[in-house]
């Protein structure tokens, strides 16, 4: 018997990046009293994880609940950064409605539309929310347009169309249906959840199923499943079948089930149909994959997730530093922790090629493909990483590249810079329009490829005025070549430690990226030449000591300060003969090929 779980509504919360999700998420579980007294209130309480607080953005989706009216509403938090729009996809399964956040000023953006196109595509309930409300800049009524303008071009269904709007501002925790009344709290956009997303439906009294649809690793209890239950009831201590489509099931234990409650999980002795709870007691769980009452294995389907547009080489370091400042660096470290990345990883490949040493791994964009190295740099691992590639198809003979929709939004007078330079980088403007107050939204379609390195050029070219955001847009016939970076590399001659005097005649070719002092080694990477070709420079040089007197001179020398790359600077910096060293400690560049006679052995060598 199908029943409705009435004191049940869960909801996944998309948008955007930076449109105000997780601050939303504060508001709600601070006005439903989900601290204890006492408890010190955290800003972006959800974003928990080091990168997540240090970036200041969302990576992972993750769960939390709150109380209002009798009713527990689950809320997953999603990341609206498009590299990780994979988070997105899978949660979605958990769900019966979303809130739509727009920003009251930026409106509808790039991933606006992924996620709004996603939930569309699974038939969620849609509840628009516009943010940030509180904006002296805000243009509510053209967002207004902008949202029912991407519902149509969306083909959403009439049923859809008609979504409840919340004006909200996040950070100040107000929420209201109207405008003009003034509101004090969240609880008016609490209310419509309750009204307007369906309870989930649900029967207990038939076999248990639930579909993980996240996972999440806890010392003390190790990997734990989190999904929602699609029918029937679960106990602790049950034994089920784990089963995944096309494949054999397994009988496993389930041991803890827990649910959420404000900021905590809290065990339980039984759930059931509707809940959206986490277990432990199965190690070999992964996303994507059914439990099941024994008796009746019936795997769920899981979507179809967006595939990667780029890649990357993970290499064993084979640096002459390599072993020093890592716990993890041999070949099968690095290939035990990148095969379990993508067991949870959903949107993101490994692949073996055809040396050991070395592993292809594909992402949704530079961002993914870093924040993984930034991971594993942390957790003691040390390898090197090739220059980021995207992903090309060859389609009935014809080479085929991905695309994305670039956005920018710069002040009028750096138009022409703007077009200029997504112009070499094989970009078509597809839309222009004038925001008011001066800044006007160019709109392009461009290569993938072509924005690799643009960022940082971008910024420059805007003195920091510009914004830009892109998302994939599929595959097109390829454009045509794209100028490489105009720059070489200044590389160190020998093995030693900088010296003052050797960088000094370093830094009158170009820029240096270390400083006096510093080990580095033969074929290293330590600054940029202002020319197009590589530069040897002998850095760790020392001044003859002929007399005292020149002996001290070494201090006379005034370095600038050396430029201090990212990683991701670094990543779009490095060309295709380069590497970049990842270690717990340090973050290089080098050649792929130190030795100086045997890299010019191989440029020499026909192609
Ligand atoms: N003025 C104003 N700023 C807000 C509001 N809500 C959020 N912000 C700010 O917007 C920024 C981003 O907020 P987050 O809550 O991290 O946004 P998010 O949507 O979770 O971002 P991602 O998870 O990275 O996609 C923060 O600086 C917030 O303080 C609001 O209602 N008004
Ligand atoms: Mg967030």
């Amino acid at each position: 018997m199908i029943q409705n779980r009435e004191d049940i509504r869960n909801i996944a919360i998309i948008a955007h990046v930076d449109h105000g999700k997780t601050t939303l998420v504060d508001q709600m579980l601070q006005q439903c009293s989900s601290y204890r007294e006492n408890q010190q209130v955290v800003e972006r309480v959800m974003d928990s994880y080091d990168l997540e607080r240090e970036r200041g953005i969302t990576i992972l989706a993750k769960n939390t609940s709150v109380r209002y009216n009798n009713v527990k509403i689950n809320i997953v938090d999603t990341p609206g950064h498009a590299d990780f729009g994979g988070e997105v996809e899978r949660v979605l399964g958990m769900v019966d409605g979303v809130l739509l956040l727009v920003d009251a000023y930026e409106g509808v953006m790039p991933q606006t539309k992924f996620v709004l196109h996603k939930a569309m595509l699974s038939n969620k309930k849609i509840i628009v929310v516009i943010n940030k409300v509180d904006r002296q800049e805000r243009r509510i009524d053209e967002v207004k347009d902008e949202i029912l303008d991407l519902f149509i071009d969306l083909n959403c269904s009439d049923e859809q169309l008609d979504f409840p709007i919340v004006y909200a501002s996040a950070r100040q925790g107000y929420a209201t249906l109207d405008l003009s009344q003034e509101s004090t709290s969240v609880f008016a956009l609490l209310q419509t959840i309750i009204d307007h997303i369906p309870a989930p439906k649900g029967d207990s009294t038939s076999p248990f199923q639930m579909l993980i649809s996240n996972i999440d690793y806890n010392d003390y209890v190790g990997r734990i499943g989190i999904g929602r239950i699609e029918r029937g009831e679960i106990v602790k201590n049950q034994r089920v079948a784990l089963c995944r489509e096309n494949a054999e099931a397994v009988n496993v234990k389930i041991s803890q089930i827990y649910v959420f409650e404000g900021l905590k999980r809290v065990e339980t002795e039984h759930a059931a149909a509707g809940d959206i709870i986490a277990i432990s007691g199965i190690d070999e769980i992964n996303i994507g994959e059914t439990l099941c009452d024994s008796q009746y294995p019936e795997a769920l389907h899981f979507t179809q997730i967006d595939e990667p547009t780029i890649s990357m080489m993970f290499l064993v370091n084979n640096s002459p530093f390599a072993g020093r400042e890592g716990k993890y660096v041999t070949s099968r470290n690095l290939r035990e922790r990148l095969f379990r990345e993508v067991k949870t990883n959903v949107s993101m490949r490994v692949e073996e090629t055809d040396s050991t040493e070395m592993f292809k791994v594909s992402g949704r964009g530079e961002l993914h493909l870093s924040i993984l190295i930034e991971t594993m740099r942390r957790e003691g691992y040390e390898f090197s990483v090739s220059r980021p590639r995207v992903i090309f198809k060859t389609e009935n003979g014809q080479l085929k590249e991905p695309m994305e929709r670039l956005l920018i939004d710069v002040p009028e007078e750096y138009i022409g810079v703007a077009m200029e330079k997504t112009g070499l980088r094989k970009g078509e403007m597809l839309d222009m329009h004038n925001n008011g107050q001066g800044t006007v939204r160019l709109e392009f379609s461009i290569p993938s490829r072509g924005l690799i390195g643009f960022r940082g050029e971008f910024l420059t070219d805007t003195k920091g005025n510009g914004i830009m955001n892109h998302i994939y847009d599929g595959y097109a016939d390829y454009k045509g070549d794209i100028a490489e970076r105009p720059r070489g590399s200044i590389i160190a001659y020998e093995t030693g430690t900088t010296t003052a005097y050797g960088l000094n005649n370093a830094q009158e070719r170009g820029r240096l990226f270390v400083d006096a002092g510093i080990e580095v080694y033969e074929g290293m990477i330590v600054g940029e030449n202002a020319k197009t070709e590589d530069l040897l420079s002998n850095v760790c040089r020392k001044k003859h000591v002929t007399n005292i007197r020149a002996a001290g001179s070494d201090d006379a020398i005034k370095l600038t300060p050396p430029v201090r790359l990212s990683l991701e600077q670094m990543l779009e910096f490095i060309a295709e003969d380069e590497l970049v060293e990842i270690t717990p400690k340090n973050i290089r560049m080098r050649k792929k090929i130190l030795n100086k006679e045997q890299r010019a052995k191989a440029q020499s060598r026909p192609k």
